[in-house]
């Protein structure tokens, strides 16, 4: 029985007649060009370090500007994995539950985490272009930077905090009105991802404001560096879900609209979210296999526990994969893949973020090589690693924040996309290129090439001798860097030029999708820019998965038990370094 049986209707807005929102959207514009401009600064450097890996040294020519391989990385890793990715998910995991519920968040919290981020946006640029830092983006110490660079990243931390008190003032709001009804999906979802970061977080905040930053500023000598690092991937593995979870976000909750379908199951979307609030958590330290300090019976626990980090995103496959195909078969899609050819392909949006997904299966395969403890041993600190990553958030979540921005640019300005054909050019050159650089990058690291090596200092002999049998693999890597140059140039000229096109007559709205099935749907509105379409009778998974409280407070239990025992031993022999600078 369809959803839509029992509809009610909210009015268009229940806080706020519709010309208040603009505050709303300005802002909203305001965090996707931030993040987008960080990620264009980011992205342009990129294709240095995989023509660095071809054997092509380009950086003494871009001296004074970048000094060194190593600080065109930091800048490179700096700029992505946190400006671009915190600014867009910030944003994004505000406006659209408060568009979802009708409700105004609290617009005073929004632009505050705006600022903050901001401003420690302002601080690591000066920190990284001056070159008094450059730590790459884990910070690993005794690699010193200046003081800058870590207040900095505290305030960008502390920052992308923030929307969670909104989420849930938003949330306590939408209960009041609505006693009795779980929370409408997209805005649970976003609020599940923010208690996630809110846990996770709180490993780089110890280490920042505990070690970090009185280090740097001279107030102490010496620093811990294993304990730094464990510190680091507490939240360093979490982060890689505070990417993912955001696109997710996209694919289960508006994407089917988008496409004309229906999302399959709505309880399976919580589910999905839920799991991966709890084993996001305890398991950071499958970053740390090779470190000195684990037990082999954590080692063990860490795989298993890796292993099952993927469950969410394995029931993420097929409930997304299900849906993709109820739309492709809607829209005429016969036989084994025909579906999957009749999805609107020509749509920027959509294409942008299938082809996403399409790359998010071998670099969800890969992160399960990553996190056995056995193969790991293989792949660690070779270019694998960044061969997976750029697959993972450099594809799965960058290419549907790209997807997202081209339906979400004309629905914020009221003015039309520069060009859909350039997007969609855009989008394939992205996935394009990625994937040659990524088959490159897991090919040479398979040869045992290390990953953050300035390897085109060396003399040509030496590295035609040290790296000739992985010469097919970097070729690769230099190729595909330079296809996402050509992706960069085309999406920027979409994005910038999409800030200044003419009116349309018409505001697009957000495409919210609507749950399909019986009892267990929750249908949202499909076409109205505000308002919700409530269901009265919810399955007992959903109702179950609605005590978000409980669930945070068990992952809490859990990242207790987790890193209480890691710690342990390393505070009880703790070591003391002094810092370095090798750059
Ligand atoms: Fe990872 C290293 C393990 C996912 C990011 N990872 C990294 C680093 C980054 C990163 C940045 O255990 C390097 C950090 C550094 O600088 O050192 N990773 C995993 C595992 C997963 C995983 C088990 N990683 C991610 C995601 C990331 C990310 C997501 C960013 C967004 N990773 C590791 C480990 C390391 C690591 C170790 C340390 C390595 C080392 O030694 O240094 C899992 O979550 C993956 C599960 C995913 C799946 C895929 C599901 C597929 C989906 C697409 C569906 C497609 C559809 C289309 C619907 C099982 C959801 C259908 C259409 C058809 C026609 C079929
Ligand atoms: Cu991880």
């Amino acid at each position: 029985m369809s959803a839509t049986a029992f509809p009610t209707v909210l009015p268009a807005s229940i806080d706020a007649p519709a010309d208040a929102l603009a505050p709303q959207r300005r802002t909203m514009l305001a965090f996707l060009v931030w993040g987008f401009s960080a990620l264009m600064i980011g992205a342009m450097i990129g294709p240095l370090q995989a023509l660095n890996y071809g054997g092509v040294n380009a950086y003494p020519s871009l001296t004074p500007l970048l000094k060194t391989y190593y600080q065109g990385l930091t800048i490179h890793g700096v700029l992505n994995a946190y400006i671009f990715t915190f600014f867009v998910t910030c944003g994004l995991l505000v406006y659209l539950p408060a568009r979802e519920l009708g409700l105004m968040p609290n617009m005073a919290l929004w632009r505050g985490c705006f600022a903050a981020m901001a401003l420690g946006t302002l601080m690591l640029l000066v920190a990284m272009f001056d070159n008094s830092s450059s730590v790459l983006w884990t910070f690993y110490p005794p690699l010193k930077g200046s003081a800058w660079f870590y207040l900095g990243m505290t305030l960008v931390v502390a920052g992308s905090l923030m929307p969670l008190p909104i989420l849930l003032d938003l949330r306590a709001r939408w209960k009041a009105r609505r006693p009795g009804e779980i929370t409408p999906l997209v805005t649970y979802m976003s609020l599940t991802t923010m208690l996630m970061w809110a846990l996770a977080g709180g490993g780089a905040l110890i280490e920042l404001v505990v070690q970090l930053n009185p280090w740097a500023l001279g107030f102490t000598d010496t620093v811990d560096p294993i304990v730094a690092r464990t510190l680091f991937w507490w939240t360093g593995h979490p982060i890689v879900y505070f990417w993912l979870m955001p696109a997710y976000v996209s694919w289960y909750g508006l994407l089917s609209k988008q496409i004309g379908g229906k999302l399959v199951s709505d309880p399976m979307a919580r589910l999905s979210f839920a799991l991966l609030l709890i084993f996001s958590l305890p398991v950071g330290s499958h970053h740390q296999f090779t470190d000195p300090g684990f037990s082999p019976i954590w080692r063990g626990i860490l795989t298993a526990l890796t292993l099952s980090v993927a469950l969410p995103s394995l029931i993420t496959a097929f409930t997304i994969g299900l849906s993709l195909e109820y739309a492709g078969r809607l829209r005429g899609g016969r036989g084994f893949i025909g579906w999957f050819t009749a999805l609107p392909w020509r749509d920027p949006s959509v294409a942008a973020q299938v082809l996403a997904m399409l790359t998010f299966i071998f670099g969800g395969a890969g992160g399960i090589v990553n996190g056995s403890w056995e193969l790991n041993n293989i792949v660690h600190n070779t270019t694998w690693v960044p061969g997976h990553f750029h697959i993972t958030v450099g594809t799965a979540s960058a290419l549907t924040f790209m997807g997202v921005a081209f339906w979400m640019l004309p629905h914020l300005t009221g003015q039309r996309l520069l060009s859909r054909r350039l997007a969609l050019a855009s989008a394939w050159l992205w996935f394009t290129g990625m994937s040659v650089f990524a088959l490159g990058m897991h090919w040479a690291g398979l040869h045992g090439v290390p990953r953050r090596a300035w390897v085109s200092m060396l003399p040509r002999s030496v590295y035609d001798r040290v790296y000739g049998d992985a010469h097919l693999a970097l070729i690769l890597v230099a190729v595909g860097g330079c296809i996402l140059w050509l992706a960069t140039i085309a999406f920027y000229t979409v994005f910038l030029g999409s800030l200044a096109t003419r009116r349309l007559d018409r505001r697009p709205a957000i495409p919210f999708a609507q749950a399909f099935g019986g009892r267990e749907s929750y249908a949202l509105d499909g076409g109205a820019p505000v308002g919700v379409v409530a269901h009265p009778s919810v399955s007992k998974l959903a109702r179950a998965l609605e005590h978000l409280g409980l669930i945070t407070a068990f992952t809490a239990l859990a990242t207790a038990a987790a890193y209480v025992p890691i710690f342990w031993p390393f505070l009880q022999n703790a070591t003391a370094a002094h810092g370095w600078k090798v750059w």
